[in-house]
């Protein structure tokens, strides 16, 4: 709960908080601290050079979460809440793009918009379903009231299903298949999940609030995909706050292949995106579909609960790729400038790089890997082998441009007996343990990493890093933290450290760290995709030809770098911009 209650302690998340209880939460999408924003535009705020070049985004306007992402006929769709109208939160569609690789991206005419009685407000977030004639349904929240934020839920059909690129849906008239009911809070209830098939019925999962408090996975069932009836008791639900964009499916024990989410799997992933925190925690545990329960296999998951990725990573969304077999989370990471600069650039946010994901060999989370894919925009390597890093020092990996690219590093560490003891009062706060533990502040073991999009003279510098603690029980804890509050030197940014805790043994020495770097948005992958931090920064010098990456060691202990890969990155088709 750590990280919830710093969240909450913060008095623009009180505001959030009351936003929320106002039924209003979802037009607020970044820290109001950005708000606090100078009247005028710093010019590298509206620079191309800032503006991401292998990321998903639309060529102009506000994007935010990935909505129902699918494998069709040959293409990978994917849809998403979009303004065609402007950079901020409004007149949302389901705007369509699709690719044959998840990594170059056509854009198509949005494919739905507000145009029945039962979404004419707005296309909220949803899902698709293959039914088992191969027809892909959409499933999304419809708004159809004025003023109030009533929620219904909606079903959509392609016109035409021989046309690969599923351009035109169909709603049909018994539109809406679920609306709350007596009891039920009508203007938080949202966001079904892919429906998931076992002994003849179909069910899904909505979102919801019951109470002020307890965040809900309501159930619901249908025989025929049309009629759906709400089961007595949700899935689940934790005394969390609003639980937006549920997901659910099954996970293979063993391996990195995924499995049909109306697979059966031993184990199974429940994510929510919790709308008093906007970050997207899950539980691994196990489902019975004869009592239509998800238990947590750790009690305390509810509210200890994991993170797909530690930064900027909200409303996000797996499907299955019947192709390669695999499971692939997309997500959605907003802007960390103000509403005015967004105003200026005439665009806001991206999606993170699609990640492959599995069941750690530990059973107690996930694994992350950007898809594989997303090597054909790789150029050129460098690279830097067995090169010591003295305390103190650091290094310039030169020969390549560093404003859009691809670091792969593996470290070594020359003994843990200089790790510094862990103050118990940060053992569970990872994000408060960085924020007092920042990259500057000299350690043991640590903080050793990289510094990507950084200046000449290092004015500007955004690290990613590690460092190793002595804990409670003898044993190390690895923190992994990204801190861009040196990012820049243009005013109005919100500049928050990001960190989580790497479930890694690193008793040998060994860690390494993948970034992905680009223009303002920085990956990472810590220890193999353990732990994953995604953040956005502005740089005002450090950008194109100006940005610099770096090794450095700020710890006592001597490091290595065994091995260090860069590459630069190409600019994949992003939607004809
Ligand atoms: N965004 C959508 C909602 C969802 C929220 C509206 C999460 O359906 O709950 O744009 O960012």
């Amino acid at each position: 709960m750590g990280a919830q209650l710093w969240v909450l302690a913060a008095p623009w998340a009180m505001l959030l908080l009351l936003l929320q209880l106002a039924g209003a939460s979802h037009v607020v999408h970044r820290s109001l601290e950005a708000e606090a924003a100078p009247a005028s535009v710093p010019a590298s705020i509206v620079s191309p050079l800032l503006r991401t070049g292998y990321h998903f985004q639309p060529p102009m306007n506000w994007i935010n979460d990935p909505n129902g992402p699918l494998y069709y006929k040959g293409w990978y769709h994917l849809f998403y809440q979009y303004n065609p109208k402007g950079a901020v939160w409004g007149n949302i569609v389901w705007a369509h793009s699709v690719s044959r690789d998840l990594i170059n991206w056509i854009a198509l005419e949005p494919a739905i918009k507000p145009d029945i009685p039962s979404d004419q407000y707005g296309c909220w977030s949803g899902s698709t379903t293959m039914l088992a004639d191969g027809t892909p349904a959409i499933l999304y929240t419809g708004i159809d009231r004025p003023n109030i934020n009533y929620q219904v839920q909606n079903i959509a059909f392609p016109k035409n299903k021989s046309d690969p690129l599923l351009r035109e849906w169909v709603k049909p008239g018994y539109n809406p298949i679920a609306s709350p009911e007596p009891g039920m809070n009508a203007t938080q209830f949202r966001d079904p999940t892919t429906a998931w098939y076992a002994d003849g019925h179909w069910r899904m999962l909505v979102g919801g609030l019951k109470g002020d408090r307890r965040g809900v996975a309501y159930l619901y069932r249908s025989r025929d995909f049309k009629t759906w009836v709400r089961a007595k008791h949700p899935l689940h639900s934790a005394l969390t706050g609003m639980w937006e964009c549920p997901d659910f499916f099954p996970v293979q024990v063993s391996g990195q292949n995924g499995l049909d989410t109306s697979e059966s799997g031993t184990k199974y992933v429940l994510k929510n995106s919790l709308d008093l925190t906007r970050y997207d925690y899950y539980t691994v545990g196990t489902y019975d579909n004869t009592t239509e329960r998800y238990v947590p296999g750790n009690p305390d998951g509810d509210y200890h609960r994991l993170r797909y990725d530690y930064g900027n990573f909200y409303a996000s969304k797996t499907f299955f790729d019947p192709v390669k077999r695999r499971r692939i989370l997309l997500g959605w990471a907003n802007e960390s400038d103000s509403v005015t600069y967004d105003k200026a650039k005439g665009w806001a946010g991206i999606h993170a790089i699609p990640r492959k994901i599995w069941l750690d060999p530990s059973g107690k989370q996930l694994v992350q890997w950007p898809v594989e894919e997303l090597e054909k925009l790789r150029g050129k390597p460098v690279s830097v082998s067995h090169k010591v890093v003295a305390p103190g020092e650091h290094f310039e990996v030169t020969g390549l441009g560093t404003y859009q690219a691809d670091v792969e590093v593996s470290f070594e560490v020359s003994g843990l007996e200089k790790a510094e003891e862990l103050d118990p009062a940060y053992a569970q706060d990872a994000e408060k343990l960085c924020g007092v533990k920042g990259a500057d502040v000299r350690g043991g073991v640590g903080p050793f990493g990289l510094w990507v999009l950084a200046s000449a003279g290092l004015e500007e510098k955004t690290a990613v890093f590690f460092r190793v603690f002595k804990g409670g029980s003898g044993q190390h804890v690895v923190l992994m933290c990204t801190d861009p509050t040196k990012s820049s030197l243009s005013p109005g940014l919100y500049k928050p450290t990001f960190a989580g805790f790497v479930d890694t043994d690193i008793s040998s020495g060994k860690i390494s760290l993948r970034s992905l770097v680009d223009r303002s948005v920085v990956e990472s992958f810590g220890a193999g995709g353990k732990t994953c931090i995604l953040s956005r920064v502005y740089p005002s010098i450090a950008i194109g030809k100006g940005a610099h990456l770096y090794v450095f060691n700020n710890g006592e202990a001597e490091i290595k770098v065994s091995q260090l890969t860069a590459w630069e990155m190409k600019k994949p088709l992003m939607n004809g911009a």
